[in-house]
């Protein structure tokens, strides 16, 4: 594919636009944030930052356009995700490209993002006719009781560089049906994949007369769009994908307005290797979720849990398995590449770091651990890297955004499942077993704390279908399938009187 062939049908310029009510994009006059690609360092393109005006103007065009989209009927809502769904399938190649080139992870992984996007819609347009709450009985005569969910109001929407384009789609697309409209802010690392995204779907939007408002985007950097857009009241819910120590900061502003939060937050997953396991399968599934998008992804795999008694046969395959994944390392879009450059200097050095400090603790690198810095054109590129560690070592016990995979041993199955337990995050686990007790036991409520447990399967690579999130310093936050879409809306208890008499609940009298 050709950059500038791909730029053409994104409507994409040197210098873009970065305040977007849906199809139409206002001047701004914030500061200019310029996107480089991680893959060369070249210069990419340019978005124009929102103000602080800007910011006041999208607010105003999201309230007034909820008050018309919330009366929609959902399933017309769903009608017009449908048609988005339909116009990502047209895009998908160019933008699973973009992606790439703005982020760096390997062009499968590229599409493989767009697809997610285009599944949530498929899921949400189904969900637009299932948004059912329950019918109670009532305990006095002649009283009806259900419940109902309306839509929310503002959504709020923060989203990470890892997964630029997915995470809006799970967000969005479920708040669209819901009845809600967002206000999305982009990780400023990766603007040009969001103001594709609008680009792309300006025309369903006008085709459908969706009100401006309803899908609104915004470049800009904290000190725009910062505390005080978590702050804002008018925001009743904010979704937000990044680190603990973030989510934790803006958690505590809006913990203040007692406003709602969907917060997904870092991961410190691990997977569980038994002695009675098909070996072959797992090491495939670990190669996948350590290396798989350069370690960056919330899901990717960063502590191997072994049994003792295939430790050294396992980690003699994995060193196999390394060697040949670091002779692809390299271009991304090259079909051969594995593992793509990290996306910026900031996470080399995050990478550097952890390796020394796992050292310094008593860790043995047992493969990579070097900053490829000359080899390629920018020093984005790493080995990826296996570290034999125990799990109380501090650096262990955070979570290193790198293709980094520590390796411990265990015995039992129950200290496999301590160790599995035993850090601060609880976003994804995995039990690679054929014996039927250790993946009940696993999946028990004495098993894997995490939000998602799985069974001869990795940690990454959730699909849309399942509810998407963690638990402790993950953040608690569900967003994606399942009945995710329940945060999006507010629940309201329905009680209705058919009859001419008042009674009171628990035969209460009060009479006068
Ligand atoms: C993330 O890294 O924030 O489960 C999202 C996965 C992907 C989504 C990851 N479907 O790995």
């Amino acid at each position: 594919m050709e950059k500038s062939k791909v730029f053409e049908r994104l409507q994409l310029k040197e210098l873009n636009p970065g305040v977007s009510t849906g199809a139409v994009w206002h001047e701004s006059n914030g500061q200019i944030t310029a996107s480089y690609s991680p893959i060369d360092g070249s210069l990419i393109g340019k978005v124009q930052n929102a103000s602080i005006d800007d910011y006041e103007m999208v607010m105003q065009k999201a309230q007034e356009a909820y008050k018309v989209w919330k009366s929609v009927p959902a399933p017309q809502r769903g009608e017009v995700v449908r048609q988005i769904g339909l116009a990502l399938r047209e895009y998908k190649e160019d933008l699973g490209y973009l992606v790439t080139l703005e982020m760096g992870k390997i062009y499968q992984e590229g599409l493989g993002e767009v697809q997610e996007m285009i599944d949530i819609c498929d899921f949400a347009v189904g969900q637009a006719r299932l948004l059912n709450g329950y019918t109670m009985r009532s305990e006095r005569p002649n009283h009806r009781m259900y419940d109902q969910y309306h839509p929310l109001g503002i959504v709020g929407l923060i989203t990470s560089f890892n997964f630029p384009v997915a995470v809006w789609a799970w967000n969005s697309m479920i708040a669209a049906i819901a009845g809600d409209v967002v206000v999305w802010k982009p990780s400023s690392k990766t603007p040009l994949t969001a103001v594709a995204i609008h680009n792309i779907i300006a025309d369903v939007l006008r085709k459908n007369n969706v009100p401006e408002g309803v899908f609104n985007m915004m470049v800009a950097k904290s000190d725009v769009l910062g505390d005080n857009f978590v702050a804002d009241r008018r925001i009743p819910l904010f979704s937000v994908t990044g680190s603990t120590a973030v989510g934790q900061h803006i958690n505590e502003i809006i913990g203040r307005r007692l406003g709602r939060s969907i917060m997904e937050l870092g991961g410190n997953n691990a997977v569980i290797i038994s002695n009675m396991s098909n070996l072959e399968m797992a090491i495939k599934s670990v190669v996948f979720g350590a290396v798989g998008t350069c370690g960056q992804r919330c899901t990717s795999t960063r502590r191997l849990i072994i049994h003792e008694d295939v430790y050294d046969e396992v980690v003699g395959k994995l060193k196999q398995a390394y060697a040949s994944v670091s002779e692809k390392i390299g271009d991304p879009f090259e079909e051969n590449t594995l593992v793509g450059p990290m996306i910026d200097e900031t996470a080399v050095r995050n990478f550097a770091n952890a390796v020394k400090k796992a050292q310094e603790e008593g860790g043995k690198v047992l493969f990579g651990g070097e900053v490829l810095a000359n080899q390629f054109a920018t020093p984005n590129y790493v080995v990826p890297t296996l570290i034999e560690a125990e799990n109380h070592f501090e650096i262990v016990q955070e979570e290193t955004f790198a293709p980094i995979l520590y390796l411990m041993k265990y015995k039992t199955i129950e200290e496999a499942i301590e160790l599995n337990n035993g850090v601060p995050q609880g976003l994804s686990s995995s039990i690679f077993t054929l014996n039927i007790l250790e993946s009940e036991r696993f999946l028990s409520e004495g098993g894997s704390d995490c939000g998602i447990a799985n069974v001869n399967i990795g940690t990454s690579g959730a699909e849309i279908g399942g509810a998407f999130g963690g638990e402790k310093d993950t953040g608690g936050g569900r967003e994606s399938g399942s009945d995710a879409w329940k945060a999006y809306m507010r629940r309201q208890t329905n009680t209705i009187n058919y009859g001419t008499d008042l009674p009171l609940a628990q035969g209460i009298k009060f009479g006068f």
